[in-house]
């Protein structure tokens, strides 16, 4: 392992003022995002779709510092035959890649899922290299139901196993592992309740990765922000998400991670803007703070593309105008206004 050149990479995923597009989807979950908005969901039409977003040169080259790809899309090409992969490298972006294999239901805990896909990554990682890979993704899905004494620490245990695995291969084979341990926001939780579990699954998530010897400097935090659940009776207002999100990582991400990529978890495109940028605004933090959105930068495109080659330059521009604001929550820059202003 390279520490430099993964620290390098790390670095230039969360450079000032860009942050990650998760295109990752996989299948069975694009073709839900079709269903809504009346597609249908071909090996063609995910390709046609992600060509668009690729080619969407604003966000690419000023916006987005690399994009999360699914296994289909790592090998596609596009109509003119150029392969997807290299539309993102010649826009100055960085390719990567989903490798977890989904969830599986974990034995002996009713409800609760473990992430799978360990067996043989090994070799999947350096094929993904040699394809011009240079970061991974993994995600892990932690649920929260106070009823079913939800998660058990049997859930956050292994999955934070799970976890380490995978960003110790990543790293042995010289690419950027992007953790991703998701506390769920569905569910009628509180905030405080949500920042209780968010903060026992990082630490453990990091204990794991000091165990597996996974090199700090060489990879990207994807976390969850401390936020209610969507069913919550009280909606924490964005000051208090901001403020309990960047206290609580404070005191379990250590400084040495280069990064923080935020997932936007269900909140609007609006929210999870004006969260990041509540967050940035507050300064003097140890670590870049951005996003890796998918739902969040992906929605507005979707509804404006809506699967008509007629509307592509349209799905372009609501991803460029979503992808500079994000950007501009980077740097505590963005406003409501300039939204009200692009409407
Ligand atoms: C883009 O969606 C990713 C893949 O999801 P599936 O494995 O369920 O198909 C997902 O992991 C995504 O990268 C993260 O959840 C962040 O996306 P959001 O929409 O929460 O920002």
């Amino acid at each position: 392992m390279n520490l430099d050149d993964l620290n390098k990479v790390a670095q230039a995923m969360v450079a000032p003022g860009k942050g990650i597009l998760a295109a990752d989807e996989s299948s069975p979950t694009i073709t839900k995002r079709f269903n809504a908005i009346g597609v249908t969901s071909t090996e063609e039409s995910r390709r046609d779709y992600r060509e668009m977003m690729f080619r969407a040169t604003d966000a690419m080259t000023q916006y987005i510092s690399g994009v999360i790809l699914y296994d289909e899309t790592i090998w596609q090409s596009a109509r003119d035959g150029t392969p997807l992969i290299r539309l993102i490298e010649q826009a100055g972006a960085i390719p990567g890649i989903k490798v977890d294999e989904g969830t599986q239901p974990l034995p002996a805990c009713s409800g609760e899922l473990v992430t799978v896909g360990l067996d043989r990554l090994a070799e999947r990682l350096n094929k993904y290299h040699a394809q011009g890979a240079r970061f991974a993704k993994w995600r892990a899905v932690i649920d929260i139901n106070a009823a079913d004494r939800i998660p058990s620490m049997t859930a956050i245990g292994v999955n934070a196993h799970a976890l380490g695995r995978y960003a110790a291969l990543c790293q042995a084979a010289q690419i950027v592992p992007i953790v991703e341990p998701e506390v769920l926001m569905d569910g009628d939780h509180d905030i405080d309740r949500c920042l209780e579990v968010t903060t026992r699954v990082l630490n453990v998530t990091f204990q794991e990765l000091r165990k597996q010897r996974v090199a700090l400097e060489g990879m990207i935090l994807k976390p969850n922000m401390a936020i209610s659940g969507k069913k919550s009776a009280r909606k924490a207002p964005v000051e208090e998400v901001a403020e309990k999100t960047v206290r609580m990582l404070k005191a379990c991400v250590p400084a040495a991670v280069p990064g923080i990529a935020f997932l936007s978890g269900g909140q609007s495109d609006e929210e999870a803007t004006a969260h990041l940028d509540a967050m940035n605004r507050m300064g003097n933090l140890p670590w870049k703070l951005t996003f890796s959105y998918g739902r969040a930068l992906q929605a507005a495109p979707q509804k404006a593309w809506s699967g008509k080659p007629e509307n592509v330059v349209a799905g372009q521009r609501a991803l460029i105008h979503r992808a500079r604001m994000n950007s501009l929550a980077t740097r505590g820059a963005w406003s409501a206004d300039l939204e009200e202003k692009a409407a």
